[in-house]
């Protein structure tokens, strides 16, 4: 396959068919497919031979860098050992100590944690955590749930129904879970365009839940659940005292606070999870990719230990949760998941993440006033750049300026006009810099 670009159009078209390619546009990509043949630390390999660095660790998964030796050992060895584990039932010591490790890293000792294989599974997984634990209180009524404008959570049916991004959702409104609401998202470009770090106007937009408290009832809401930084939105930043006002209005009125940690858990934000970024903490925390550094799917949700305990009554014998996953906890996961653990804490890379931060800041924010630049967002490691559109041909900007970095050996992430940047927690200095530097380039390049 690493030379299929090179192939006749026609064979070239039959090899990339079968293949319907998930958030991409197929057409536009079989007619000239890039394909990634290897990875090593930040950089990928093209099918062509070209090298480009990470610039958003994959899919804002890979904060180590790829195969990094330790996690390919780990998993190599745990292959030799146990392939596979039914998780129903049975269980592996690696499965229990990760998630001790993991509880322990969020600072929650005495919380648990289930495990699942992605973030969607985890986003599902905690909505019903949720309405379940109110059942099983008594208040069988809390069943609603409230997610944000431009949230992005996955794409189960729970998830798109709390998801606030129109594309995701349109097409299958009739299957969406019924009974949620949104809150508005914090994005006002009036008030924080080319804000760094978090904006100072905001805070304010977190008591529209109590609006929605006086519209239905706290008696009808479950949970609340929301990014602590909007990621696929295009980096939004939570307003400064925003998510406490969030968390204060959620016990005020017993709903439960569901952060959605997908991207910000495990150090993205140079903390180990956002809750500590905005000290603000959760009753339920989502979690996926970065946990064990992508190499195997794995996502989980983190769950206050009174919220389990409310589902430990009954007879010993009877299962108390009826939800799980074939591969929950999958020993290969789970191997490359303390493996990851294990490099970040003896790299130091959450620290390494919160001293590239200023780096990153202060770079991006020198792209102000270079073409089609129209705002910048940073929080942590991640940064975001906003486009204007080509007139009617929504999200094509990007497109070009996204194919022009890669060019320029960056690979970076475009959606809708914003490009993001997230690299590795193991990039340099140099590196960081480089890859903005590749981007101020490739927006030159591309025509007004
Ligand atoms: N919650 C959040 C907050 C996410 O960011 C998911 C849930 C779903 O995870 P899975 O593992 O089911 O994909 C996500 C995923 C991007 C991008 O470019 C972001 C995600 C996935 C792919 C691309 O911003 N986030």
């Amino acid at each position: 396959m690493s030379a299929v670009s090179h192939l006749h159009p026609e064979s070239r078209e039959a090899e990339l068919r079968a293949w319907w390619m998930p958030f991409t546009h197929n057409r536009m990509f079989k007619s000239a497919p890039r394909l990634i043949a290897s990875a090593k630390g930040c950089y990928f390999t093209l099918a062509d031979g070209r090298r480009v660095f990470d610039s958003l660790s994959g899919l804002w998964c890979s904060p180590l860098g790829h195969s990094h030796p330790r996690v390919v050992e780990a998993v190599k060895r745990q292959l030799d050992t146990l392939d596979y584990a039914p998780s129903f039932q049975m269980g592996h010591e690696g499965a229990f100590r990760l998630a001790t490790r993991i509880a322990q890293l969020a600072s929650r000792p005495q919380d648990r944690v289930f495990f699942v294989n992605s973030g969607s599974e985890a986003v599902d997984t905690s909505i019903k955590i949720a309405v379940a634990y109110h059942r099983a209180r008594g208040e069988a009524s809390r069943t609603r749930i409230i997610g944000r404008e431009r949230g992005y959570h996955g794409v189960g049916m729970g998830g798109i129904s709390v998801g606030g991004m129109v594309a995701n959702r349109k097409m299958f409104a009739p299957l969406m879970i019924p009974g949620v609401d949104h809150l508005p998202h914090t994005y006002n470009p009036a008030e924080m365009r080319y804000s760094r770090g978090q904006p100072t106007w905001g805070a304010h937009l977190a008591d529209e839940l109590e609006r929605l408290v006086a519209l239905h009832d706290a008696s009808t809401i479950a949970a609340v659940i929301v990014e602590p930084m909007q990621g696929s939105a295009g980096v939004i930043v939570p307003p400064k005292g925003y998510l406490d006002r969030l968390r204060q209005i959620c016990s005020k009125h017993g709903i439960l606070l569901i952060f959605d940690e997908v991207i910000t858990g495990f150090g993205r934000l140079g903390t180990p999870f956002g809750a500590d970024f905005v000290g603000v903490q959760p009753d339920l925390t989502t979690f996926a990719k970065a946990v064990n550094n992508a190499t195997v799917p794995m996502g989980g949700v983190i769950v206050r230990d009174d919220i389990y305990q409310a589902f430990m009554t009954g007879p010993a014998h009877m299962i108390e949760f009826f939800h799980g996953y074939t591969y929950s906890a999958h020993p290969l996961a789970v191997a490359a998941g303390h493996a990851t653990l294990d490099v970040m804490a003896d790299e130091k890379l959450i620290a390494r993440a919160a001293e590239l931060a200023p780096v990153l800041e202060q770079k991006v924010h020198t792209l102000k006033g270079e073409p089609h630049v129209v705002d910048i967002r940073n929080i942590g490691l991640a940064a975001a750049v906003d486009l204007n559109p080509i007139e009617g041909q929504a999200g094509l900007r990007a497109i070009r300026v996204f194919e022009r970095a890669l060019d320029e050996g960056f690979m970076v992430r475009f959606s809708g006009e914003t490009i993001a940047l997230a690299p590795p927690f193991v990039s340099s200095v140099d590196e960081v810099e480089a890859m903005v530097e590749g981007l101020r380039r490739a927006l030159r390049a591309v025509p007004a």
